[in-house]
C-alpha cells in the first residue's frame, strides 16, 4: 500500500466525530481532558500511532491510555516511542494539529500534508502495543483507538489494563527482542521476572525489609502490585492499601502519589492502618510516581519525595562506582528540575554534578542521557536512572581484581536490570528505595535525615491567558510579562533562604508559583504574595484571586 487508504479511513473517521470545540494539545503528557470528550482524538491518536511506526521503518509504537494522577472524570492518551521513550517532539505538533480538524475532510488533507512533509514510506508495516490504566472511560476510548489501527491497517497487541512504566517496558522489550541490547521478555510476566530476580540478588545476604506500606490510588498500580508481591513472594513484604478499582471516584481521591505531594498529608485511609516509624508509599494513578513517607515516633507525619530518592539512590550509586574502582571511567549525573527542593540541591552538588532543566520528563530523560549514569527524579516523584549501553558493557566485562570491587560490580549490573531504565517506574523505583534501604541499614528516619527540606509551597494561578507567561534558564526566570521577574525577585529576598518561580504549567490552565524559605509559615506566605502580584498583572475574574493562607 503506498497510499493512505483513504476511503477506509473516511468511514471509520465519521463514526468518530470532532463534537466538541475544545482545543486539543499534546503536552508534556499527551493528550489530557475530561474523558468525554477523547473518542475522536483517540480515534486519530490510532492512526497516528500507525503512521509513526511505518516512520519508524515498522518498529512498534505505544500507546497508554491514562490520565495518571488526574481526577477519573479525566483520562488521555501519550504515544511511546520505539525506545520506550516519551513520543519525539516534533510530532507533538503534528497530533496537535491533526486532533483539531474540525471535520473528517480536514482531518484526512491534514493527514495527507503531513504524510507528505514527514515523507512517510506507507508501504512499511504499522505494529503497535496498547494499554489502558482502569478508568471508566477506558473501554470505549480504547475502542475508538482500535478504529484507528483498523483505520490504517496497524498490526496491533493489546497490552491490556497495565500500568504505564509496563506498557514502555513492553516497547522496548519487543523492538530489541533477539538483539543485543534485549531488554527483556516482552511480556509481563518477563517485566516481573526481571525486577523480581534483580531484587532478590541485590537482597541476598541482606535482612528482609519490614513490611512496607504501599497506597496504591485504587488504580491500576493495585493489580499489578499484587502481581508483583507473588512474584517477589517473602523477600519483599507488603501490605497494599487503596486497591478499590471498581469503587465509583476512587482514583486518586483523598490518595495517590500526586495527594501527598500536595498536601503534604497522610492520606485519611492510612490514618489507622500506619505504625510509628514503618515505611509507606504512594502509587500515583498509572503508576509511575512514587512517594515514601513515614510518621515519626510522636506521630508527625514526614514526606519522602523524588528529591530524597534522588539523594539517597545518587549516594549509594556513587559509592558502589567507587568500591568498583570505576569512578575514572563512569561520569555520573543528577538532573532536576526547579521544583527540587533547594537542600536537595545543595546536598547533592557536593557528590555529583547536578543539572537544572525545564518541567517534563522528556527534558529530563534527554538531560540524563548525557551522563554514564545519569539520574533523574522530579520532586514529584517521577523519575528513574538510566545507565548508557557502553558502561552496561563495560560492567559486564570488567575483570574485578578483589572481592570487593567484584561484589560492587554486580551489584551494579543487577541495579541495571532492576530499575525500569524507559521511563520513571513507581514498582521498580520502590525495590531501588528498598534495595538502599537494606544495604545501608536505614529506616524512614535516617533516611530523611541527609538533608532537612526547605519549607516550600506550591500555588495555582487561575489567569485569562497563561501564555503570557514566558520563562528563560529552565524554567526559573520569566521574561513575560515584563517587569514581573523584578517583583518576584524582590518579594523573595524579603525572605530567609526565600526561593521563588512561576511558570505556565503545561499540563493544566494555570500559572503555577513555587515558593521555598527557612520557615513553613514564610514559605507559604511568599508563595500566595507572589501569586497576588501574578494575579493582578494577568487574571480575569477577581473571584479567582489566591486567598493569603497565614
Ligand atoms: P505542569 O502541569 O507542566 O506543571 C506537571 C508536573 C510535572 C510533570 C508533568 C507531566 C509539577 C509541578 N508539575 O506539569 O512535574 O510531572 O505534570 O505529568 O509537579
Ligand atoms: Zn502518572
Amino acid at each position: 500500500m503506498n497510499s493512505l487508504p483513504l476511503g477506509k479511513i473516511t468511514l471509520f473517521s465519521d463514526l468518530h466525530p470532532k463534537l466538541y470545540p475544545a482545543y486539543f494539545n499534546y503536552g508534556t503528557a499527551g493528550f489530557r481532558m475530561p474523558g468525554k470528550v477523547l473518542d475522536s482524538v483517540l480515534f486519530r491518536v490510532g492512526i497516528l500511532a500507525g503512521l509513526r511506526s511505518k516512520k519508524m521503518d515498522g518498529k512498534t509504537v505505544g500507546i497508554m491510555v491514562t490520565a495518571s494522577h488526574n481526577p477519573e472524570t479525566d483520562n488521555g492518551v501519550k504515544m511511546v516511542d520505539p525506545r520506550g521513550e516519551m513520543l519525539d517532539s516534533s510530532w507533538e505538533v503534528y497530533a496537535t494539529t491533526l486532533a483539531n480538524s474540525s471535520t473528517t475532510e480536514m482531518f484526512l488533507s491534514t493527514l495527507e500534508e503531513f504524510v507528505e512533509a514527514e515523507k512517510i514510506d506507507l508501504s512499511k508495516p504499522a505494529r503497535v502495543v496498547y494499554a489502558r490504566d482502569t478508568r471508566p472511560s477506558g473501554p470505549a476510548l480504547v475502542a475508538a483507538l482500535e478504529d484507528g489501527f483498523a483505520a490504517i491497517g496497524a498490526e496491533a497487541r493489546n497490552a491490556g489494563i497495565t500500568t504505564t512504566p509496563i506498557l514502555h517496558y513492553l516497547v522496548k522489550a519487543i523492538n530489541t527482542k533477539g538483539t543485543e541490547e534485549c531488554f527483556g521478555d516482552d511480556s509481563e510476566h518477563g517485566y516481573f521476572t526481571k525486577l523480581s530476580e534483580a531484587f532478590k540478588k541485590l537482597l541476598l545476604g541482606k535482612p528482609t525489609p519490614s513490611p512496607l506500606v504501599i497506597d496504591c490510588a485504587n488504580g491500576v498500580g493495585a493489580p499489578i502490585a499484587a502481581k508483583l508481591a507473588q512474584y517477589l513472594a517473602a523477600s519483599m513484604p507488603m501490605l497494599l492499601t487503596n486497591t478499590a478499582i471498581d469503587n465509583p471516584g476512587a482514583l486518586n481521591n483523598l490518595c495517590g502519589a500526586d495527594y501527598i505531594k500536595t498536601t503534604q498529608k497522610i492520606p485519611p485511609s492510612l490514618m489507622t492502618v500506619l505504625q510509628p516509624g514503618q515505611r509507606a508509599c504512594s502509587l500515583d494513578g498509572d503508576a509511575d510516581r512514587l512517594m515514601y513517607y513515614y510518621l515519626d515516633s510522636r506521630g508527625q507525619y514526614h514526606m519522602l519525595d523524588g528529591d530524597k530518592i534522588a539523594a539517597l539512590v545518587a549516594s549509594f550509586i556513587v559509592e558502589l562506582v567507587k568500591a568498583a574502582g570505576l569512578e575514572n571511567r563512569i561520569k555520573i549525573g543528577v538532573v532536576q528540575t526547579a521544583y527540587a527542593n533547594g537542600s536537595s540541591t545543595k546536598y547533592l552538588s557536593t557528590r555529583l554534578p547536578v543539572k537544572c532543566v525545564s518541567t517534563g520528563v522528556k527534558h529530563l530523560h534527554h538531560a540524563a542521557e548525557h551522563y554514564d549514569v545519569g539520574i533523574y527524579f522530579e520532586a514529584n516523584g517521577h523519575g528513574t536512572v538510566l545507565f548508557s549501553q557502553q558502561i552496561q558493557n563495560i560492567l559486564s566485562g570488567c575483570q574485578p581484581s578483589t572481592l570487593a570491587q567484584s561484589i560492587a560490580i554486580n551489584h551494579l549490573i543487577n541495579l541495571a536490570q532492576l530499575i525500569n531504565q524507559t521511563v520513571g517506574d513507581a514498582l521498580s523505583d520502590m525495590l531501588l528505595v528498598e534495595v538502599v534501604l537494606a544495604h545501608r541499614s536505614y529506616g524512614c528516619v535516617e533516611w530523611d535525615s541527609l538533608y532537612t527540606d526547605l519549607p516550600n509551597r506550591l500555588v495555582k494561578v487561575l489567569v485569562e491567558d497563561r501564555n503570557i507567561f514566558k520563562t528563560e534558564d529552565a524554567e526559573r526566570r520569566l521574561v513575560s510579562p515584563p517587569g514581573l521577574q523584578e517583583k518576584i525577585n524582590d518579594l523573595s529576598h524579603k525572605y530567609d533562604s526565600g526561593r521563588s518561580f512561576v511558570r505556565p504549567s503545561g499540563t493544566e490552565d494555570v500559572v503555577r508559583v513555587y515558593a521555598e524559605a527557612a520557615t513553613k509559615q514564610q514559605a507559604d506566605e511568599l508563595a500566595f504574595r507572589i501569586a497576588g502580584v501574578v494575579y493582578d498583572e494577568a487574571g480575569g475574574d477577581a473571584s479567582q484571586r489566591p486567598m493569603e493562607f497565614l
